[in-house]
């Protein structure tokens, strides 16, 4: 069976990672069997982030990269009737949500002292002593880093906030009152959306922008559809 190495739980996401649990959906979704294997060390991967697969001799990093593969191995049953209209919507959603939105997650929670402490605490409490003392400040100092790089971390939070909510109210205006991103059937779109979306909604960190994003009812709905219809064993 395919394994799927991704960051362990948090809470009732089954990945601390939205990439990892965008993976996990597609498996799902898609209905292809895997293993989850719980990894804490990125830089044991391939490409030194998570997730990577493992398929027999086959090993892929990056979950994009994973999901092309899947499709030209095992068929592509989400995305195979979508128009080129909507194949590029999909592409250009993904994106945004990916490269931009998500860096904005990460500053939010990494980059910020109020939440910075909650993060500390659920990801590094259990480290052993000495490295809890050191280890934290220097991961904190990499994405630093990793942002400043990227752009996104060269604008003040404010800035951040309210580009975060552009993409989130895009995200929110293409779904509508449909059950899912693109209509009526499920698409690789939805595991990238369930990807994001549920590492905003469900996980255990307060957000700066949490009053717009209750806004966004029919986002919750979503997520909350999604989980029950392809996680309630997670
Ligand atoms: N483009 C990659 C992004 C994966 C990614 O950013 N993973 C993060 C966790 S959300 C990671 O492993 N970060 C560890 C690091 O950068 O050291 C994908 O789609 O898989």
């Amino acid at each position: 069976m395919i394994k799927l190495y991704r960051f362990p739980p948090l809470d009732r996401l089954p990945s601390a990672s939205p990439f990892c649990v965008k993976l996990e959906a597609y498996f799902r979704m898609a209905g292809i069997d895997y293993e989850p294997r719980d990894m804490s060390d990125p830089r044991k991967s391939p490409k030194g982030k998570l997730p990577f697969t493992r398929d027999g001799d086959t090993v892929v990093a990056d979950s994009a990269v994973i999901i092309d593969y899947l499709k030209s191995r095992y068929g592509d049953p989400l995305d195979k009737d979508l128009s080129a209209a909507d194949r590029a919507t999909a592409l250009a959603y993904r994106r945004m949500m990916e490269e931009h939105c998500y860096f904005c997650i990460v500053q939010m929670r990494w980059a910020r002292d109020e939440s910075w402490a909650q993060v500390q605490s659920r990801y590094f409490s259990s480290l052993p002593l000495p490295l809890r003392w050191f280890v934290p400040g220097m991961a904190q100092k990499q994405v630093r880093r990793d942002l400043r790089g990227h752009g996104i971390g060269r604008h003040t939070d404010a800035e951040i906030n309210a580009v975060a909510v552009e993409d989130l109210r895009a995200v929110s205006d293409l779904l509508g009152d449909k059950p899912y991103l693109l209509g009526a059937a499920p698409t690789s779109l939805d595991a990238a959306g369930y990807g994001l979306l549920s590492s905003v909604l469900f996980a255990p960190f307060a957000l700066p922008i949490q009053a717009e994003v209750d806004e966004l009812k029919n986002l919750a709905a979503y997520c909350a559809r999604l989980e029950k219809q392809y996680f309630t064993d997670a």
